[in-house]
This record gives C-alpha cells, sequence and structure tokens, in this order.
C-alpha cells in the first residue's frame, strides 16, 4: 500500500490536496479534500489495461462550480427536499433554494462545496484519508452544529470503503451520499448505456415533475425498473414506463433488499470491469447520467448524457415529508453511521447473467 498528498490548490485560503491511495495490485484512487471528492480510480480491464473508471474534472476550479457534483460527498441530506423547508420539533426551517423551489444536495455551500481536514492513513494492508468537517448551526438552513467524519480507504482486495460518522449538537436532518460517476469502460471510451447494473430491490420511489418523490413506493415487476437478474441501463432509456420517460433514463430511489450482500453490481462487458457495491444504507439513488450537459471537459473527454452514472447509496430522498420512509432525522448527541464498499473485479467474457 502506498499513499501520497500533494498540493493541488487554494479555497478561501485554505490548502486543498490531492491524495492518491495504491495497492499492491496497481489499482488507485485519487481525492481531494475539497467536496471529500474521488477524481479518479484506476482498474485494470481483463486484458490488464488500467484506465480510470469514475468522471473527474481536470482542475479544482472545474471542482468549485461543479453543477453535476462529479465525484464529491453530497450533504448534509442527499437528494431534494420538497419546498426547500421541513418542520422539526414544532419549528419550520427554511433551506437554500438550490434546485428551483426545492433544496438539492445539501445546498449552496454544502458538503461538496467546503475544505475538509484531513489525515492520512497508512497501515501495511489499508491506506486512506480520514477527513472532518463541522457544519454550522444554521448551514444551508439546517438546524444544529454537525461534526462529520468520512473516512475512505483501500485495501489489498481492491475494495475502497467510504465510512460516515456524524454527530449533532441539536436535532437535523443527515443523510449524505458520494457522487462518484462510473464508466467501467475506462477513459470514457464509450457511455454506460451498454453497462449491465444488477439491484436487489422490489421497489422505488415514484417522482413527481420536479423530480420530488411523491410518496408512493412502486413495485419493479415487468418494468425496466427490474434490476434483480441483470439490465442494460439502455433499458431504461428506450422504456415506456412514465418514470423512464420523465427523465429519460433512471433517477430514482430503490430500497434495498438486503445490506453488505452483493446487492448492487455492475458491469461492462466489452472491458471485463466489474463493480460491486454493498451497503448498510437503506436505498441507492441510481442516476444515469441524463442530465449532464455537454459544456464540461471531465479528464479524458468531454460531458455528454449517459456518459457515467452514479449509485448513490443513502436514505431515501425528501423523507423528511414521507413518515413511511426511513428517517433522515438525527437527533441531539446521536451518532449517525454508514459505510459503503465498492469492490472492484474482472469477470471472463460472456460471464454476465443479467438480461443486459
Ligand atoms: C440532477 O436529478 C439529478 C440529480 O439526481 C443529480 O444528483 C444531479 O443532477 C447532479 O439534478
Amino acid at each position: 500500500m502506498a499513499i501520497r498528498m500533494q498540493p493541488y490548490g487554494m479555497v478561501d485560503g485554505q490548502a486543498v490536496y490531492e491524495y492518491t491511495l495504491t495497492n499492491k495490485n496497481g489499482l488507485e484512487i485519487a481525492c481531494l479534500n475539497y467536496g471529500c471528492a474521488v477524481r479518479r480510480v484506476l482498474t485494470p480491464d481483463r486484458e490488464g489495461n488500467y484506465a480510470n473508471v469514475v468522471l473527474g474534472f481536470p482542475e479544482l476550479t472545474h471542482y468549485r462550480s461543479n453543477p453535476v457534483y462529479c465525484g464529491v460527498v453530497v450533504g448534509r441530506v442527499a437528494g431534494r427536499i420538497k419546498d426547500a423547508c421541513f418542520e422539526l420539533g414544532g419549528t419550520t426551517y427554511r433551506l437554500d433554494k438550490n434546485n428551483g423551489r426545492h433544496h438539492l444536495h445539501g445546498g449552496v455551500q454544502g458538503f461538496s462545496h467546503a475544505v475538509w481536514q484531513a489525515e492520512m492513513i497508512d497501515r501495511d494492508t489499508v491506506c486512506g484519508v480520514r477527513f472532518f468537517h463541522v457544519s454550522p448551526d444554521g448551514e444551508g438552513g439546517y438546524p444544529g452544529e454537525v461534526q462529520t467524519q468520512i473516512t475512505y480507504t483501500l485495501n489489498e482486495s481492491n475494495e475502497f470503503l467510504i465510512q460516515y460518522q456524524a454527530h449533532s449538537e441539536a436535532p437535523t436532518l443527515f443523510s449524505p451520499t458520494n457522487h462518484m460517476y462510473f464508466n467501467l469502460s475506462g477513459g470514457l471510451q464509450r457511455d454506460i448505456l451498454q453497462h449491465t447494473l444488477k439491484i436487489d430491490s422490489d421497489r422505488f420511489l415514484e417522482l413527481d415533475a420536479d423530480l420530488i418523490p411523491t410518496g408512493k413506493i412502486l413495485d419493479v415487476e415487468g418494468t425496466a425498473f427490474d434490476f434483480r437478474s441483470g439490465r442494460s441501463i439502455h433499458d431504461g432509456v428506450i422504456s415506456e414506463h412514465p418514470q423512464n420517460q420523465l427523465v429519460r433514463g433512471y433517477d430514482h430511489a430503490f430500497l434495498l433488499n438486503h445490506h453488505y450482500a452483493g446487492e448492487i453490481e455492475l458491469y461492462d462487458e466489452l472491458s471485463g470491469r466489474h463493480l460491486m457495491v454493498e451497503t448498510d444504507a437503506p436505498g441507492v439513488v441510481l442516476y444515469t447520467g441524463n442530465q449532464l450537459p455537454d459544456d464540461l471537459d471531465f479528464v479524458g473527454g468531454r460531458s455528454r448524457r449517459y456518459l457515467g452514472l452514479c449509485l448513490e447509496t443513502q436514505g431515501l430522498p425528501d423523507a423528511v415529508h414521507h413518515s413511511h420512509f426511513f428517517s433522515c432525522i438525527l437527533q441531539r448527541g446521536a451518532w449517525f453511521t454508514s459505510a459503503t464498499k465498492y469492490s472492484f473485479n474482472i469477470m471472463a467474457a460472456g460471464s454476465s447473467k443479467g438480461r443486459g
């Protein structure tokens, strides 16, 4: 294992560094203490060719704007909160309106746009970075000062683990995620429409025209949302299901049936690259890059629709307005803990069992 730290720039007088984690197999992960952004993940294809499998920007300035939340941790609350307000303990809180009249991904100065304090982890079989951030009472409109610690670690088994811990000085909302866009073709050679995805989920959340959950939980059976035996992302683009048509692909939260049981698998048949995602989070938002614009420059190519997909393990979006969703309330003094593990492997040609 090896870790190296290099200056990457300055934000408001605070130093930003790039941390590069490398294991004995040559798997490499580069991340920043700005937004905890993951900007590069190098993995081999079945021919042994290493290439980057996540969307990343070349410069810090791109991460300072980052309208697509590329690679960053989003929070305090991932996803949308309807009308950018909620009631808690008899008080109505008004959040940043940064997505029309709604609130998205923690608001204007959310986790994605903070300089995190960082310390390196360098042990024989694990290396990584532990990020710390104090979100002051009232940031983005949220109550309570929240102390958050996010730990990235890579081991010798090609497993990248993200651990989230937080506690608050007052009741608040908390449901973060990481917003990496994956593209297993390597080096952005192709888009993600021919990727095969499996999700161990029977149900997903219906969205309204503003992409806000309606509160209805729909069954995947007989729809392009049924990923239980695997299917290609393209199915969702050509599907006539109104929910696919609404977003021209997927931008939906799935309720996971099991945890730490191989519940999410992404596979690119042409390269042989395979990613397994396991988590204790209640759900995962599948976002297939439907709104990626064509005016961003990623390392390896220009942005375009469907160039990457996100597997945002998290609570359920807008849970504060739906009592039948898993709660995202963090009580005063309680600890929030969650972890998601990304395991990178290779599959032999022809081994995809999906319908993709
Ligand atoms: C769009 O609706 C999508 C979100 O799900 C995504 O996180 C964001 O773009 C980056 O708003």
